[in-house]
């Protein structure tokens, strides 16, 4: 097992490669080339130069998070074709310079959804929060200004305002769509580009749905254990897993996150710790990464993985704004750096009690 942090690059991110550096044991980083937008081929140079800017402080580049996937895979759409042989063009290139880490999500228009990026704890900290009624009061519209204005002028990942400037465009690709159509569209592009996966061992880590239900009518399928099976059975290459994110599966009523663990293992290529509090009926709030403040056993989940082998990559998955922090909404370094020390700390009274040896790899 090792621990990476996110890095949004030196135009966007608050959080610099030398302050990362000086986080024990984090090792490695995993970024993406923010200037691209879905769809778009990236070349052997400008990974080339990601993994140098990243090699430059001390750290290794470990994955991609994310490639996204072109809108029109997604939906269907006749131009699909020319997108995936562009995913594949940038698979190769990834492959030829050596990564063997691929997060993508599969989520129509919208990625990650909260309602509030700054929701106040009563200790000083924020959070950000979900409320399903709040986001569907706004609208699927209005929904994007209403969360770029509370960033205080950070990006917002995965909310690129170039695809957001287009949101009623591309909801109405998905006016029939159902949550079959939504899974025969995953197993067109899974069985697209798996070969490509299979040429250089490129790892494909589909991370869950966030929130793991629909919104706005939009269906959304990486969402339950049940659907993640059927997701496996698409294309059962081992290459063919997710990321599992703790929060986004943790916070759906049906998921229990170490039963996924039991039942997914060989399929988890990568792991996001987040932890929160569901607060009512779709609410939730984040919380800091702790078992003890939030509603997910962070132990536990720990525990699973380490018992069933896991040795690839894992990261804190948001923070909580704390000490008056500026940033990215949820990638603060203070609280992220807390998390990540809390993982190590976890891992390591867990293999040592279990005496296992080299569980931890710096490199
Ligand atoms: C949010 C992240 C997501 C994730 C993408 C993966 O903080 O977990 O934006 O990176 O959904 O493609
Ligand atoms: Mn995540």
């Amino acid at each position: 097992m090792n621990i990476v942090f996110r890095w949004f690059g030196r135009e966007h991110d608050s959080v610099s490669l030398d302050k990362i550096r000086q986080l024990p044991h984090v090792t490695g980083i995993i970024s993406t080339l923010y200037n691209k937008k879905a769809g778009e081929v990236w070349t052997r140079s400008e990974i080339k130069e990601l993994k140098q800017t990243i090699a430059n402080s001390g750290l290794i580049l470990r994955g991609i998070e994310s490639v996204n996937v072109h809108e029109s895979i997604k939906a269907g759409t006749p131009e699909r074709d020319r997108y995936i042989e562009n995913y594949i063009k940038t698979l190769s290139a990834l492959g030829e310079e050596g990564v063997r880490l691929v997060v993508y999500n599969f989520m129509p228009v919208f990625d990650w959804t909260r309602f509030l990026l700054s929701k106040p704890r009563g200790d000083g900290t924020t959070v950000l929060a979900y409320d399903d009624e709040g986001i569907h009061k706004l609208g699927p519209e209005k929904l994007a200004t209403w969360l770029q204005d509370q960033t205080n002028g950070f990006l917002l990942p995965g909310w690129e305002p170039e695809r957001l400037s287009r949101v009623k465009e591309l909801i109405s690709y998905y006016s029939t769509c159902t949550e079959e159509t939504l899974f025969t569209n995953l197993g067109y592009f899974l069985n697209a580009v798996i070969p490509t996966c299979e040429k250089y061992d490129i790892k494909l880590a589909l991370h869950p749905d966030d929130p793991p239900w629909h919104i706005f009518g939009i269906p959304r399928i990486v969402t339950h254990l049940d659907n993640l099976k059927k997701i496996i059975t698409l294309n059962p290459s081992p290459l063919n897993g997710f990321t599992l994110c703790t929060g986004s599966l943790g916070v759906h009523p049906q998921n229990n996150v170490v039963a996924i663990i039991e039942a997914l293992y060989d399929h988890i290529h990568f792991v996001h710790v987040r932890n929160l509090k569901i607060t009512n009926t779709g609410k939730f709030e984040e919380t800091s990464h702790l078992s003890c403040d939030g509603d997910l056993d962070i132990y536990s989940i720990m525990k699973t993985l380490y018992d069933y082998g896991y040795d690839g990559a894992m990261r804190p998955d948001h923070g909580r704004a704390i000490w008056g922090e500026q940033s990215i909404p949820g990638y603060g370094l203070y609280d992220q750096a807390l998390g990540s020390a809390y993982m190590y700390g976890l891992w390591e009274a867990i293999s040592k009690s279990n005496q296992r040896k080299h569980v931890l790899t710096g490199v």
